[in-house]
């Protein structure tokens, strides 16, 4: 393995993954900072969690005109969305184009996974180490990894008797998998086991779902977008794209009325109906108090029960499917097309975990209380490690060889989601600290590369080869997203969030609650302040003796 400067080749820039995140960067790195840079994916194709959530029913919760590049107006105006929700081969489709139009995969390493990054201190250089033995230095490191990319199957005793096929949704087969007549379980009921279910209910001899905590599942409304309806976006995007940047979420909600406590029944009623058959997430925008005001949460937690009720046939079933003891958008809303109605299928049975939790596999099956259950294929539809698993899944060690997974050992700690104190050069896209995972992600992507943009095109401007967050400005910031995240419902609650669905995971509410528009003005802030609580060490002062 090669370790000096000499014989590595050095690159300005080395992106890690080509999902959304990765091919924005490249191509603002490449094509318009005239960067060198390499891209290294592990998986064969572009497209990030596009690329390998093939699961049946897969497709996006937000609405596909604006779950899309902004960058480029001849971009958005030729790609023509058929659906309000696009599907994963749609989406896919277009990472697919993005790549072809912008000549990206000739800069992308495929199949390759960087196993490590180690800060070299003498010359300010990232020495990055791929599972195919290559060596390359780099002045800039960009994590580009994904904050949903890494799947996780809970450490169930037995995994390895089961002799049946075993999936999780976030690593379907590419050829996919052949359910029809089959004996399947799916376990989890979260947005990807509420997409699966109905879908695999329609193919499957019969389908067994393990619900843990049922979910609160609003409908998509999902409908093919009607041409007057784009042409009609399309020929104002500029307008509604700067509006989804300052939005809270990033993209277009329909909005409040007003809070649910100033209204009467009646009147409440009758926007919920209207909301609900619409379908979306603009059900959760109904009122400007669901998300900080319990007793305005409990109304809309309680209309959503009720139709609970009305979809499911047997009120015993639908009093299991109803989740109750949480304020409803505290885990993560679903948007579902046939999930409850899916359980009136005869070839369905729900079995509640929640007080007889799965306890192993067996050769045939699942092991739940007291009964083993048997089946030709298990589901896991039990998410991720999220946020930091891919990142730190990655050895990473930057000044005086401190490992990131050491500095993060008691939950991550970042300067506005995009730098770590003592890792220099280091930028995450879409970090722990930042909107992220709350908002359109699109958004929040093109928000962070266009900063980091701006921040590289300002070092080469002034020879600067180190720039790090201060300890102080980190521990500022850090203190600020958990202020705000205090007064969030998304804390009362055992979520991926918080990192609860990982045993051993410190509980440290990860993204920032504040919004995209808000988060966007700070960063903006710190820019225009010359990069205020960043320190930037310029070349000569940072040469060695
Ligand atoms: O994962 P999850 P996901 N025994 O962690 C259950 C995005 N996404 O892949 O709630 C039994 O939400 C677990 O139960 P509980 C979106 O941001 C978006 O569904 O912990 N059950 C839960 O039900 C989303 O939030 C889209 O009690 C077990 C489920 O598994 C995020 O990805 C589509 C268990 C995991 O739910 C993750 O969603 C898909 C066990 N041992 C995903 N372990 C769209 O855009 C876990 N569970 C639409």
């Amino acid at each position: 393995m090669t370790t000096s400067p000499e014989a590595d080749p050095t690159v300005d820039a080395v992106i890690i993954g080509a999902g959304f995140a990765g091919m924005y960067a490249l191509r603002r790195f490449r094509d318009e900072l005239g960067l060198d840079v390499r891209v290294f994916e592990r998986a064969s194709d572009v497209g990030g969690t596009w690329f390998w959530n093939r699961y049946p029913g897969a497709r996006c919760d937000v609405e596909s005109m604006y779950y899309s590049y902004s960058f480029s107006e001849e971009l958005e105006q030729e790609w023509d969305w058929t659906e309000r929700y696009a599907t994963q081969p749609e989406i896919l489709a277009y990472a697919n184009h993005v790549a072809d139009r912008f000549a990206l995969r000739e800069t992308i390493t495929f199949d390759t996974s960087v196993d490590s990054a180690e800060f070299d201190e003498s010359e300010n250089t990232w020495v990055v180490r791929t599972d195919t033995g290559e060596t390359v230095r780099a002045r800039f490191l960009i994590s580009a990894v994904g904050c949903l990319s890494s799947s996780r199957v809970p450490d169930i005793a037995g995994s390895a008797d089961f002799t049946g096929e075993l999936l999780h949704t976030g690593r379907w087969p590419h050829d996919g998998a052949d359910l029809a007549g089959k004996r399947v379980a799916v376990i989890g009921t979260g947005s990807s086991g509420v997409q699966a279910i109905p879908e695999i209910a329609r193919t499957a001899g019969h389908l067994t779902v393990f619900q843990r905590t049922p979910h609160f599942v609003i409908p998509a409304g999902n409908r093919p977008l009607a041409p007057a309806h784009v042409a009609n976006i399309k020929s104002d995007y500029q307008t509604l794209r700067e509006e989804c940047r300052h939005s809270y979420g990033g993209t277009i909600v329909e909005l409040p009325i007003g809070s649910a406590l100033e209204f009467d029944e009646s009147a409440r009623r009758a926007e919920m109906d209207r909301r609900w058959s619409v379908g979306g997430t603009d059900v959760m925008a109904t009122f400007t108090d669901t998300s900080v005001n319990l007793d305005a949460n409990t109304i809309l937690a309680d209309y959503a029960r009720e139709q609970i009720l009305a979809y499911v046939d047997e009120p015993e079933l639908a009093a299991h499917l109803t989740p109750r003891d949480y304020p409803i958008g505290a885990k993560r809303i679903c948007l579902g097309t046939d999930y409850y109605t899916t359980f009136n299928r005869e070839n369905v049975t729900l079995v509640d975990v929640r007080d007889t939790p799965i306890t192993r596999l067996t050769q045939a099956g699942i092991v739940a209380g007291e009964q083993e259950y048997e089946f030709d294929v298990i589901v896991f539809a039990t998410g991720y490690d999220a946020m930091t698993g891919a990142v730190l899944a990655i050895d990473i060690k930057g000044v005086g060889g401190e490992s990131l997974r050491d500095a993060w050992a008691a939950g991550p700690r970042t300067l506005l989601g995009l730098s770590t104190a003592g890792f220099p050069n280091l930028f995450f896209i879409t970090g722990p600290g930042s909107p992220s995972v709350l908002v359109n992600v699109i958004v929040s992507i093109e928000q962070h590369v266009d900063w980091i943009h701006d921040l590289i095109a300002h070092v080469a401007r002034n020879d600067i080869a180190r720039v790090e967050a201060q300890p102080q400005a980190q521990d500022d910031w850090v203190d600020h997203v958990n202020e705000r995240s205090k007064r969030s419902f998304l804390t009362k609650v055992a979520n991926w969030y918080q990192g609860a669905n990982v045993p051993g995971k410190p509980r440290v509410f990860m993204p920032y609650v504040g919004g995209m528009g808000p988060y966007r003005q700070s960063c903006d802030e710190v820019a225009a302040a010359g990069y205020a609580g960043f320190t930037l060490t310029p070349a000569l002062q940072s040469a060695p003796a």
